[in-house]
């Protein structure tokens, strides 16, 4: 599958000037290309326009070629998410990896909203970004804090979509409980 995504990624940045990046990418020794390669994932049509979209999440590159966790180059552990479709990549500080998800045209204004959850290279806890594209640019509306291990997919924490508001599931610390508890969050798309 990674090979596969790989070739697909290889294919669709032909055309962009990518291929010095691709080649030192392939040269990578084991360890560090073993995990965090590029990822590519498929969103469905976000924007309408009957041709498919992909993300491709740009994993760090490591320092030397022992596998140390936390040891990305510079001591910076960031990802760069590049679009097919041709929109501004979106880059995440402290991350390896991240899902993301097509939820629908929650505004009904043609584009579809997408969830992203960065990924770290273990622990459950995460932030699940919501995401609109408007006026050529990405358009953040925030974040809901939760256990990301916890469902199969990220519209799992959708608890509503009321009009243009979008509700997610958090989890929040309550001190009275000593522990955590759900709570929805909502996210106006406008
Ligand atoms: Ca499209
Ligand atoms: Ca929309």
């Amino acid at each position: 599958m990674k090979t596969v995504s790989y070739f697909l990624f290889a294919l669709t940045l032909t055309c962009c000037n990518s291929q010095k990046t691709l080649l030192s990418e392939s040269t990578k020794p084991a360890v560090q290309s073993s995990e965090f390669d590029t990822e590519a994932i498929p969103l469905g049509d976000l924007n309408n326009d009957k041709i498919p979209d992909t993300a491709f999440v740009v994993g760090p590159k490591f320092l030397g070629q022992e596998e140390a966790y936390g040891d990305c180059n510079n001591g910076k552990c960031n990802i760069n998410i590049l679009f097919s479709g041709g929109q501004p990549a979106l880059h995440f500080e402290n991350a390896v990896g991240a899902q993301i998800e097509n939820i629908g045209d929650i505004d009904k204004d043609g584009y579809a909203e997408i969830l992203i959850a960065p990924s770290w290279w273990v622990g459950c806890h995460g932030y699940i970004h919501v995401y609109s594209y408007k006026n050529d640019a990405w358009k953040h509306y925030g974040y809901a804090d939760n256990n990301v291990c916890g469902r199969d997919t990220l519209a799992e924490f959708i608890t509503g979509i009321d009009g243009n508001t979008l509700t997610l599931e958090e989890l929040v610390w309550d001190e009275q409980l000593e522990d955590y508890h759900e709570k929805p969050k909502a996210f106006i798309i406008e």
